[in-house]
């Protein structure tokens, strides 16, 4: 296996033996080969497509598989086993479709991805030939890896609206023809075209899920999150997608039972749909790869939406309530079924679960102040604006993107408690789960710790800085009294992190480290033209990001 897609690989290389993160030599081998036969029902999408034949019944799949292979998402090796075989007839439909239209007529040589067909027996040898490795050139390498790490990103995104009804074809269309791409000769300037599109594409995944979001749950406002438990049962819901736990809150009302928040679910107690059930009951535990504590310490049903998941320690014993749904899947978990036409989820099983279970423990007490996503904020910007004249607001820093496990990223709280009192910190993701339990206080009654909500709403921070370039009015985002501390882990990371990219933004800071799978000629390029940079030191960074640099 040779896997760097995430901020955590080995020795800041790459995973060649077991993942850092729990991944096997096998998984990663499924994974690399789906992601290779997604490559060539891309390749013949994107021909289809220039034929006027295109497609878009397969878009969904296509999302589905890139976001199955993201860090910490897909853990059981037969369901990769099982997508691939799915992927394998997707690909050949759409090559008899090509073929009847084209027959020998098409001059391009078709790629191994677009041909390649063999039984489940043979996935685990043909991976060893179609990983990262399988390029050689490493800055080709380097870019290719970008896009597509990239891509797996905004499919998540993507996915998440599609299955609140939001759907955009251009999104599709992208993530065909980059997915394509990645399987011809390009020159490394097409590729880093490409990779500064997908910036453009993210931004549209982003402001769809908002979209979809927003429209069907309501503006985010500032709530109060308790972070206590109550006397009953209890189910903890995990990960990012809203429907789901919708539906969950639904099927639970009048059960006697109450549902808890965790980690990147935090924000949906901002939103009027989701905030009315009296029975969502709190925001439970630290951050993602804190999780094999705090799913212990629950003692009820856990639900894992999404990522993160990660694998459980030999001591744990919550195997049993541990429910997956979606892409997510892990070997011993139950797995809540996709919702049918028109349907819901059923989550009977998960409920009977949690009536024969005991309250959680309580970890913590006291509340947290969310909510201050975009319309939350501009319904603020009067007093936003006038503290920054004032010189009560000197600096905002947006510290968004994700935590891990890296003791390097104390530097993220040692920065939140080092900048000045008149700093305000913009955030969105699990990065939060660094700072946003210190009391940090206020600046004219608005908080020092913006959470604008998920990953996904750094959209909100975007188009809160281009609200503020526009109040004061600036010509560049960049003359803004803003700084970027962005933290990554994963692959919707990469996506938010190439569309502040193509939003314009300079001088970011990425850390803890900058990503293994950026060549020195690649990362030089984004050094060059967009002045990317890794963290330093906690007082130089404070000091600099004060002084605008
Ligand atoms: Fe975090 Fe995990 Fe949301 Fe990520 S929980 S690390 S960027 O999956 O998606 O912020
Ligand atoms: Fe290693 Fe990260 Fe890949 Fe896991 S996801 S195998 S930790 S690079």
């Amino acid at each position: 296996m040779y896997c760097y897609q995430c901020e955590e690989t080995a020795l800041h290389s790459g995973c060649t033996v077991k993942g850092v993160c729990g991944k096997r030599e096998s998984t990663a081998g499924l994974q690399d080969l789906l992601v290779f036969v997604v490559r060539g029902m891309a390749w013949y999408g994107e021909a289809l497509t220039g034929l006027g034949l295109g497609d878009r019944t397969h878009d969904s799949f296509i999302r589905r598989a890139l976001f199955s292979t993201i860090t910490n998402v897909g853990w059981d090796d037969t369901r990769f086993v099982a997508l691939i075989e799915e992927a394998l007839e997707r690909r050949n439909a759409l090559r008899r479709r090509f073929l009847e239209r084209t027959g020998a007529s098409w001059a391009e040589p078709l790629p191994e991805a677009a041909t390649w067909h063999a039984p489940a027996l043979a996935f685990a040898a043909k991976a060893a030939d179609v990983g990262v490795l399988a390029t050689e050139n490493p800055d080709i390498r380097s870019l290719r890896e970008l896009l597509v790490l990239g891509v797996k990103g905004i499919a998540a995104y993507a996915e998440h609206a599609a299955h609140l009804g939001y759907e955009k074809a251009e999104i599709g269309l992208f993530i065909e023809r980059a997915m394509a791409a990645t399987l011809r000769d390009l020159p490394a300037d097409t590729l880093v075209a490409l990779v500064l599109e997908a910036g453009h594409v993210a931004i549209a995944a982003m402001a769809l899920l908002d979209e979809a979001n927003t429209t069907t749950y309501g503006a985010p406002e500032i709530s109060q999150v308790a972070l206590g438990v109550r006397t009953r049962p209890g189910i903890l819901v995990s990960g990012h997608d809203l429907r789901d736990l919708e539906e969950l809150l639904r099927q639970t009302e009048g059960t006697g039972l109450d549902v808890y928040t965790h980690g990147e679910m935090l924000p949906a107690h901002a939103y009027p749909a989701l905030k009315k059930y009296p029975h969502l009951a709190g925001n439970y535990g630290g951050a993602w790869w804190q999780q094999t504590q705090d799913f212990e310490a629950f003692q009820g049903p856990i639900l894992m939406t999404t990522n993160c998941l990660v694998p459980l320690r030999q001591d744990n014993t919550y195997l049993d309530r541990l429910y997956t749904t979606g892409v997510v899947s892990y070997e011993g978990a139950h797995h809540v079924a996709d919702r049918p036409e028109g349907g819901a989820k059923d989550f009977s099983a998960l409920i009977a679960r949690a009536r024969q279970c005991p309250p959680p423990t309580a970890l913590e007490a006291g509340q947290l102040t969310i909510g201050f996503a975009h319309q939350q904020v501009l319904a603020l910007a009067g007093a936003v604006v006038e503290a920054v004249q004032q010189g009560a607001i000197r600096r905002f820093v947006v510290m968004a993107g994700c935590d891990g496990r890296h003791r390097a990223r104390t530097y993220y709280t040692e920065v939140a408690q080092t900048l000045p009192q008149d700093s305000v910190i913009l955030t969105a993701g699990c990065a939060k789960y660094r700072y946003n339990k210190l009391d940090l206080g206020t600046i004219n009654g608005i908080p020092r710790v913006l959470d604008a909500g998920q990953c996904n709403d750094s959209y909100s921070l975007a188009l809160i800085a281009l609200a503020l370039k526009d109040a004061f009015g600036l010509e560049d985002i960049n003359e803004l009294p803003v700084s970027y501390d962005i933290a990554w882990y994963e692959q919707k990371a990469v996506a938010v992190l190439l569309a502040l990219l193509a939003l314009g933004v300079k001088g970011i800071r990425l850390g803890p480290s900058l990503p293994a799978f950026l060549s020195p000629a690649v990362a030089q390029v984004l050094v060059e033209r967009f002045h990317l940079r890794p963290i330093g030191s906690v007082d130089e960074d404070v000091a600099a990001m004060m002084a605008g640099a």
